[in-house]
């Protein structure tokens, strides 16, 4: 991939190399100094963490987004190996997306190389016993929450396989962004072992137990206008243009009410599960807990003004 130097990412890598000796935290995975040129839908101030999956004693990551309402992108960069998710890997993202900066309002996810990510690695199998075979799974758990359940929206920025822990890792994300090229799949069926990074959980949510079930007993692949109509993606986009689609959406994001953010990915799944009569009610509290931040007046207020954008015809 076509690479090029980035003197704001050198800043970045300096101010990190700081923080890292002022906090005595290990930053060694923390690859700010370059950003590729299809990421150059990233603004000043952005934040680029690049994750090559090695594993380091106590690792932790503190990023430092230069801007309010940067957006951080993440990239899984181990290509030599589809991406596929070591433990070292499993620990970045969970690092990373437990300790974005306040300054971050939106983030995206996605893959250097041809495929976003081929699922577990599977050179770690080891004959674990079930014991250990749980904390493998709980250690996952932890990872994708951070995402799921984190500060701010992630949007994952898909293209070729996305499959095994890699399809898990997507549907943690709150909305994907799928190129021509991808292809999903649940091989875990054919290598005898189950999901366990909580696709079990999430991926039903995307697209029924049953094309879950189905897609684990005979293998079957999805290509991305099917996968796109069954609801693994949002949005459909041609071939090299998955990231800068999904920066551009996280970029709005990153503009709306904090509030509204964290309710539509900490209330919404909620309510979706609670019965109708607690959704209801749930429902009212979370609204009128963003109609009274000062932000959402203002923001009614602008409308009213005629000073704020109304909502356009779809194109
Ligand atoms: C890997 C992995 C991996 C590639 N673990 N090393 N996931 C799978 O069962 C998917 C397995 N991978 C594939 O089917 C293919 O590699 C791909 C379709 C993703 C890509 O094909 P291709 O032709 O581009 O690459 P490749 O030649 O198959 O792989 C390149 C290298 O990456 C090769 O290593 P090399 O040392 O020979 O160069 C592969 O061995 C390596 N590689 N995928 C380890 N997954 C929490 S539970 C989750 C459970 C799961 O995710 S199970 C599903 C696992």
């Amino acid at each position: 991939m076509n690479a090029v130097h980035n003197p704001m990412g050198l800043k970045l890598a300096l101010a990190l190399s700081w923080l890292s000796r002022a906090r005595g935290v290990n930053l060694q995975s923390v690859v700010a100094d370059r950003v590729h040129t299809d990421s150059r839908s990233l603004r000043a101030g952005d934040l680029f963490v690049a994750l090559r999956g090695e594993r380091f004693d106590g690792n932790q990551f503190i990023a430092q987004a230069k801007a309010q309402g940067a957006v951080a992108v993440v990239r899984l960069c181990r290509p030599a190996k589809r991406n596929a998710l070591n433990d070292g890997l499993i620990e970045a993202l969970r690092d990373v997306f437990q300790n974005l900066p306040p300054e971050a309002g939106a983030a995206v996810v996605h893959g250097e190389g041809d495929h976003f990510c081929a699922g577990l690695d599977l050179s770690e199998l080891k004959e674990r016993d079930a014991g250990e075979g749980i904390h493998h799974s709980r250690s996952w758990h932890v990872a994708l929450n951070a995402i799921e359940q984190g500060r701010v929206p992630v949007v994952a920025a898909l293209h070729g396989a996305v499959v095994g822990g890699g399809l898990e890792l997507a549907s943690a994300s709150h909305i994907r962004v799928a190129e021509e090229s991808t292809f999903y799949a649940l091989p875990e069926g054919t290598r005898g072992i189950f999901v366990g990074g909580g696709g079990s959980v999430r991926i039903p949510k995307l697209i029924g137990a049953a094309s879950m079930t189905d897609m684990m007993l005979t293998g079957r692949v999805y290509n991305a206008q099917d996968g796109e109509r069954l609801g693994f993606a949002q949005y459909l986009v041609p071939a090299g243009t998955a990231l800068q689609k999904a920066i551009e959406l996280a970029t709005r994001i990153a503009t709306n009410a904090p509030l509204t953010n964290f309710a539509l990915m900490h209330a919404l799944p909620r309510i979706a599960e609670q019965p109708a009569d607690h959704g209801f009610f749930t429902e009212a509290l979370i609204s009128s807990i963003a109609q009274s931040a000062p932000e959402a007046k203002a923001r009614v207020r602008a409308f009213l003004e005629g000073k704020a954008a109304k909502v356009q015809k779809a194109g």
